[in-house]
């Protein structure tokens, strides 16, 4: 990767951030997160492919629902649309290459301002997207991801592809065909949908049938559009069980999972998993994550971190190494992540307003990573827990729970084998393990 700074520089005296390891006292450095650090087969920056989320950190100024924004992001000052697109890639790639992130991800609209029509859009679009080639091979970053935008405008409230109105449908798959235009010419190694207004707010005005099925039927067709142009990522769902909507069709990622082979789509899609719309579905990051594991679906992370006390998506960036540690157990144990990354989709708080706390922000998420991974590494490969977990279903190794493992007994068979067992009381030692992960912290 090549330190790319455009025609200004948007963060003057701040350097390329290096790993100077825990003892450093320089903010400004990682302290975990060692890129080229092998830790088993891969190095970090194989396990974890981080990229940077567009619109939280370039386009998110810290408005919420009692008071305007507070950052003043100098990259959006000019006034025509198209320069300021320019000019807030510029600070992007500036900032990339400065984390020495490979990745980045963006919305549509993220890229430049949404125009008048489609078709202005899509002119937009084609333009900044020569802009952002120019600059990736400049810089040696990558697109992890591309989306669109299908819940901002005014015209989504209803929802995109579930929308009871078909023109407003329509209108979406024109969206999302210069979405995959975009995300294809730029080298997106996955495309995601996330369903934020694909939903409803009240059941009395809506067929919910109707509705799914209209959303399988356009994630399909936009599956065989991009695969007729070539692509051949991955198409990502991103499950979050509520807000905007109160019911989200991709509520979680077991709700995923089923409907993705209900549609017979489970081919071409897998899931982006994001921690707080995990929490917000009252599972834990790693439930998912095993869920989605088990399904052979596990593909790609929007980090973050939500707020134990309140139960929105508060996107905060992630701290919680022990969260993380539990999570790399499962992600470790599953092989890693197939074809994505970890993406922050997180944004620092509104009283965060100097540029240099977006750095801070990152930097503390990489070296969170790093340790999480670090620890689950150890504990896999130093502690007993994998032979201890193993251990716990032993009587399936062999003899008669061995074929019950593999369909080789009926119910009759079953009983007749209960009748001559007298079960015991086995503890599941759930603070033995416990104890194991606190003792690689
Ligand atoms: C919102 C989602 C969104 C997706 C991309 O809660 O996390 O940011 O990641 O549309
Ligand atoms: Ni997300
Ligand atoms: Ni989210």
């Amino acid at each position: 990767m090549k330190l790319t700074i455009g025609a200004k520089e948007y963060f003057p005296g701040i350097g390329e951030i290096k790993y100077e390891g825990r003892e450093s006292q320089n903010p400004l450095s990682f302290k975990w997160y060692d890129a080229d650090r092998k830790v088993g087969d891969k190095t970090m920056a194989e396990h974890f492919r981080f990229a940077v989320s567009y619109w939280h950190s370039f386009g998110g100024l810290g408005g919420d629902p009692f008071g305007p924004g507070t950052r003043i992001l100098p990259w959006l000052a000019a006034a025509d649309p198209e320069k300021r697109a320019r000019d807030k890639m510029d600070a992007a790639f500036e900032f990339i290459t400065k984390l020495g992130i490979p990745f980045y991800c963006f919305h549509d609209y993220d890229l430049v301002d949404e125009a008048d029509s489609l078709a202005a859009s899509e002119k937009r679009l084609q333009a900044i997207t020569d802009y952002a080639l120019e600059k990736q091979k400049d810089s040696g970053v990558k697109l992890l991801w591309g989306t669109a935008n299908l819940f901002s405008h005014p015209r989504y409230m209803n929802g995109a592809a579930t929308n009871p109105d078909f023109t407003v449908v329509a209108y979406a798959g024109g969206q999302v065909k210069h979405a995959l235009d975009a995300t294809i010419k730029l080298g997106g190694e996955n495309y995601v949908f996330w369903g934020g207004r694909e939903g409803y707010m009240s059941l009395l005005n809506t067929n919910m049938k109707k509705e799914v099925d209209h959303l399988a039927r356009f994630l399909g067709m936009a599956r065989d559009y991009a695969r007729s142009q070539g692509f051949r990522g991955h198409f990502l769902i991103e499950p979050k069980p509520a807000e905007p909507s109160k019911h989200q069709y991709d509520f979680d990622a077991a709700t995923v999972c089923g409907f993705l082979n209900e549609y017979e789509l489970a081919n071409d899609f897998k899931l982006n998993l994001e921690v707080n719309h995990a929490t917000l579905a009252q599972h834990t990051f790693q439930h998912e994550l095993q869920v989605a594991a088990d399904h052979g679906m596990l593909a790609s992370i929007d980090a973050n971190r939500g707020d134990y006390q309140n139960g929105w998506d508060t996107d905060q960036f992630p701290t919680n190494v022990y969260e993380l540690a539990e999570a790399f157990l499962v992600i470790l144990q599953a092989g890693g992540l197939q074809g994505g990354g970890v993406n922050f989709d997180a944004k620092v708080r509104r009283n965060s307003t100097d540029l240099i706390d977006m750095f801070y922000a990152h930097i503390g998420g990489m070296d969170a990573f790093a340790r999480g991974l670090l620890m689950a590494h150890d504990v896999l490969t130093k502690s007993e827990y994998p032979d201890l977990l193993k251990a716990r279903y032993a009587s399936f190794d062999s003899g008669e729970g061995k074929k019950f493992e593999d369909g080789a007994l009926g119910l009759e068979d079953l009983a007749a084998i209960g009748h001559k067992s007298s079960p015991k009381m086995t503890s599941g030692r759930q603070e033995y393990f416990e104890n194991l992960l606190n003792q690689y912290l």
